[in-house]
């Protein structure tokens, strides 16, 4: 439904039904409707270990680990509170990975922000159309099943972007 209203919407351009600013606002919309909230941000972290002793120490709770052979990640996901709120501690499981170049240039932080998407295919087509750059031409594997894509941090200004979308 959505990828369908989002083709109607850039169809109604092309036909000079609608201008182009009104066309991408309707793909606005739409993207705005897909999106269900921040799910988590992810921290880049040396030591997986180190970092959820002390982030539990602050009162954070781990909730689920596993290794992302494919991201080249060890991933530990930290509940804050009793909300749906999660912090993504990211550790690199090998040398080659997004987070081993990260702690290289830049050192623990900050890597991500996650928002959680209704429609992952829907809200990356609906980024491509506004010229946003989303990296994978469909989504990938991400925690607990659910499928994940990013947009580029170029494209968003300088924020890496993870969209994700649960599994039903
Ligand atoms: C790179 N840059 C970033 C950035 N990574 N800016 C903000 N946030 C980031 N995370 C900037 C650099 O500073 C540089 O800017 C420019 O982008 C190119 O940097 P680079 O070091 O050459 O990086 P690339 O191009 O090799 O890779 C960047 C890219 C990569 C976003 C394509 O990190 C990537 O593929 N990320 C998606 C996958 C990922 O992050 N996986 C780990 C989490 P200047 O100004 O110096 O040019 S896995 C995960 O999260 C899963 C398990 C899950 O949640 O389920």
């Amino acid at each position: 439904y959505f990828i369908a209203a989002l083709h109607i919407a850039r169809r109604r351009h092309e036909a000079d039904e609608v201008s182009a600013a009104a066309a991408a606002q309707t793909v606005t919309d739409i993207l705005g409707s897909l999106l269900i909230g921040v799910d988590h941000a992810g921290f880049a972290v040396p030591d997986l270990d180190e970092a959820v002793s002390m982030w539990t120490a602050m009162g954070l709770r781990e909730v689920h680990r596993e290794r992302n052979d494919e991201q080249g990640v060890v991933e530990a996901m930290m509940a804050v509170g009793d909300g749906a709120t999660r912090i993504q501690l990211l550790a690199p499981s090998d040398s080659t990975s997004a987070i081993a170049g990260w702690l290289d240039k830049r050192g623990p932080g900050i890597q991500q922000v996650a928002f959680e998407v209704r429609d992952i295919e829907a809200a990356a087509t609906a980024l491509r159309m506004l010229g946003f750059d989303v990296l994978y031409d469909t989504p990938r594997g991400g925690t607990s099943n659910c499928l994940i894509n990013f947009v580029h941090p170029k494209s968003c200004g300088g924020v890496l972007v993870e969209l994700v979308q649960y599994p039903l």
